[in-house]
Formats: structure tokens, sequence, C-alpha cells
């Protein structure tokens, strides 16, 4: 059965990136005909320090993230990943499948580590390990991500084949990724060539989802651009990265390409598109920031609602786990 997996870290407030990258999508493929498994992976979120308490309330917020942009947690499975055990389980035997060379290639643990790989945790080296057990414990066949999640997935299918292969078994499937829109890639708003991050230094440079009107405004105001406003024709953004990110971000929030955002605008000034996109910005996170506060002020709801999707991933996840374990000859009582 072709089953959805996808998941978001609690390691800051949700982002514009988050949304129109993933949550967003994951709305539209929640009405499809596959299934559907969204997740909070928090045990993802504690490969770099994260604060206890903070990281209690960024779980809480992803739920609400997720439940004010329409994800229903009756036709999905939505949940937080280390109330399923079965991921850490079936994460330890992918940690025993995969290579230390596949690893070496990651290229956001490169960044991520940059020049201090020494003294970063075991776990942001191992976590593309753990997040092929988040995918291949459900046997999900399509996985939505943002570009940046892309090598990630295309490890998954590489652990799958090679365990497949080990044990002369046809189990895992072959995993998906799926990119698409004009917004699977939302950058830092100082800075068109570094991608729109939860925990960058500052935070002018991202759209939080509990950001006010006039914060939106404020921040896209300052946003860097160039002196050349709105091009004729989308090949007049080449080479314009922050000019082309403000483009991308308009026509994902809008549901439109950016060919059409570029035909409405054109010869504008940012002195006229910046206003119109925060106007715009603001028409589609308003609504959903205001549902995120009043669930956030009920937080033993979203527990609830959290214990019932673990409580449903789990059917899913125990019998796959139980044939795992068979498959390596690790004894069950
Ligand atoms: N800027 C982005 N543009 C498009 N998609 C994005 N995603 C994240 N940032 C962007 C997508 O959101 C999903 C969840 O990502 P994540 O939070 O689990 O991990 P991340 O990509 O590492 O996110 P951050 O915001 O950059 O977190 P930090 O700063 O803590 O590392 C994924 O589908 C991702 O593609």
């Amino acid at each position: 059965t072709p089953r959805v997996f996808s998941g978001i870290k609690p390691s800051g407030g949700l982002t514009l990136g988050n949304y129109l990258g993933a949550i967003k999508r994951w709305v539209d493929m929640q009405d499809g005909a596959m299934e559907t498994l969204y997740c909070s992976v928090d045990l993802h979120a504690i490969t770099v320090w994260q604060d206890p308490a903070t990281l209690k309330k960024g779980t809480r917020e992803i739920a609400a993230g997720m439940l004010a942009s329409g994800i229903d947690p009756e036709t999905s499975i939505l949940f937080n990943q280390s109330q399923v055990p079965e991921h850490t389980q079936l994460g330890w035997i992918l940690n025993c499948v995969a290579r230390m060379g596949w690893m070496n290639r990651m290229t956001q643990f490169k960044d991520k580590a940059g020049k201090n790989a020494e003294k970063v945790s075991l776990g942001l080296y191992a976590y593309p390990s753990l997040m092929a057990a988040d995918i291949l414990l459900y046997h999900a066949t399509h996985v939505p991500v943002g570009e940046d999640q892309k090598q990630h997935v295309e490890l998954t299918r590489d652990i799958a084949a090679k365990f497949n292969n080990d044990f002369g078994v046809d189990f895992f499937p072959m995993t998906e990724p799926v990119i698409e829109g004009p917004a699977t890639r939302v950058m830092n708003l100082r800075d068109g060539t570094k991608k729109m991050s939860k925990s960058g230094e500052s935070d002018m440079e991202r759209i939080n989802m509990l950001d006010d009107a006039d914060t939106i405004a404020k921040k896209f105001k300052k946003a860097r651009t160039d002196p050349e406003g709105i091009p004729e024709s989308v090949e007049g953004l080449e080479g314009r990265p922050e000019a082309a990110n403000l483009v991308n971000i308009y026509a994902g929030l809008a549901n439109s390409s950016p060919q059409a955002v570029v035909a409405e605008y054109a010869g504008a000034g940012w002195g006229t598109f910046k206003p119109a996109l925060a106007e715009l910005a603001v028409e589609k996170l308003a609504p959903i920031s205001d549902e995120m506060k009043r669930l956030m002020d009920d937080p033993a709801e979203i527990d609830r609602k959290l214990a019932r999707g673990a409580q449903r991933a789990r059917e899913i996840a125990t019998p796959v786990l139980e044939r795992t374990y068979d498959i390596v000859g690790l004894l069950r009582s």
C-alpha cells in the first residue's frame, strides 16, 4: 500500500520554510489516496543541545502547527517520534546496515558540523540512519520533503536495498522523495544562498509561523534584495537568489507559479512588491497562527492527540519491527 511519511524537528519555532516546504504540501497529500503519517521528530532535535522545557514546548508547537494548518488527526496519523519506541529499535539495526562511507558523504552533516566535526554528537552523525528507520518502519513509499532532504531519502533507499540484499529478502520498499512546488527551498531573507532555518542566528532572516503582522511586514521590508525590481520574465531572476526567493515565496503562498507572479508584477520595484508580499503572507498565516495559539493554550489536549497518534502509529510499526528482528535473527520473547 502506498504510504506517506514525513516529519519536522522541534528544534525551534516553525518557519515559513517548514510551512511551504513541508506542512502545506502534507495537507494536500492527506486528501489523496495514500495513507499519511506526520511526525514531530524530537529524537532528531536532540542531536544538538535542546533546553528540556523548550523542547517539550517545541514539540507541542509543531503538533499545533500541523493541526492549525489543516492536518486532520483522524485522517492522518499525527504523532511524536519518541513516543513510538520502535523508531530507535529499528534505528539501531539500520546503524548496523549503513556504512561509514555513506554517512561521510552527507552534505547536511558537513554543513552543520563545519570545522567542528570532532565536537558534535555521535547522534548528529548517525541521524540520517534514524531518519531511514522513521520511514522504513512504516514501509513508507513516498516522503514529501524540501530539496535539502533529498540526499537523506536517497540514503534511505541505499540502506533498504542493502538490508534486502544482505538478508536475501524483499522487505523494505524503495522510498521516493516527493519534491515539488515553487517553494521546496525557501531561502534566508538576509542571504539568498542559505536556506531559511529555525535555528539560524538572526530572527530577521526567517518568518516564524507565530510572527505577528507587523513583524512579518518589517522582515520582508528589510529583506535583502538587489537594485533591479521584478523582471519581465523568470529568466530575469537567474543569478539573483534574493529576488528569486521572494518571488517563490509569493508563488508558494498564492498557490501560483513564479511565472505567473512575475507576469503580474513585471517592472514593479521592491517598494511595491514587498508590501504586497507581506500582505499576502499575513492573509495566509494569521488564521494559522491564531489557531496555533488557541491550541497551545491547552497543552493537555495536544498531548492527548499525540498519545492517540502514537498508539495508531504503533499498530503499523510493531509488526514491521517484529518481522525485522526475525529476519536479522534476534530472538523475541
Ligand atoms: N527553508 C526551507 N525550505 C523548504 N523546506 C524546508 N524545510 C525546512 N526548511 C526548509 C522542510 O521542512 C521539513 C522539516 O525540516 P526539519 O525541521 O526536520 O529539518 P531542517 O530541514 O533541518 O529544518 P531547519 O529549519 O533548518 O532546522 P534546524 O535549523 O534546527 O536545522 C523537511 O521536509 C524540510 O525539507
